[in-house]
C-alpha cells in the first residue's frame, strides 16, 4: 500500500465519520423527524364527531402513521357526513370500497367528501396508499346502526 492509498483511505474514513456523526447528531440532539404539519390546528388538533343534528355529522379526521383518528365512527341509518381529513405526516389513503370513496390525507391540506349512509352495516375504511411498514395494518370503520 503505498501513501496515496493511505491518504485516499484517511480522508474517506474522516469525512465519513463526519457524515455519521451529523446524522446522528440531527437525529437525537436536535430531534428531527417526520415533520408534523396540521392544517387548521384549531379543529385537527383533536379530531372529532361532531354532531350537527339527528342525521347530519362532521367528522374531522387525522390519518396518521398507521391508524386514523378517530378509527371508528357510529351513526345511525340515513346520515350524511361532511368528512373533512388531513394527515399528521406522510400522505395515506381513505378508501371505502362499499361506497366508493377515495380520498387522499395530504398533510398540510384538507381533503373534504359528503356521504349518504342508507343502509345499516359496517364500511371498511382502509388506507390505499402506500405509506411504509404498517401499511397493511391502516384501517378504520363507520358502523352504520338500524335507527328503528
Ligand atoms: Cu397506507
Amino acid at each position: 500500500m503505498d501513501k496515496h492509498e493511505l491518504r485516499v483511505m484517511a480522508l474517506t474514513g474522516g469525512l465519513l465519520s463526519i457524515f455519521l456523526f451529523a446524522i446522528i447528531y440531527n437525529a437525537f440532539s436536535r430531534k428531527i423527524d417526520v415533520p408534523t404539519c396540521v392544517p387548521y390546528t384549531g379543529v385537527f388538533k383533536k379530531p372529532h364527531i361532531k354532531k350537527v343534528d339527528d342525521l347530519n355529522y362532521e367528522v374531522y379526521a387525522v390519518a396518521h402513521m398507521w391508524s386514523y383518528d378517530p378509527d371508528e365512527i357510529t351513526i345511525p341509518s340515513g346520515s350524511t357526513i361532511d368528512l373533512y381529513l388531513t394527515s399528521l405526516d406522510v400522505v395515506h389513503g381513505f378508501n371505502i370500497v362499499l361506497k366508493g370513496v377515495n380520498l387522499m390525507a395530504v398533510p398540510g391540506g384538507v381533503s373534504k367528501t359528503t356521504i349518504t349512509f342508507n343502509d345499516p352495516g359496517i364500511y371498511r375504511i382502509v388506507c390505499h396508499e402506500y405509506c411504509g411498514a404498517g401499511h397493511q395494518y391502516m384501517m378504520g370503520k363507520i358502523i352504520v346502526t338500524d335507527k328503528r
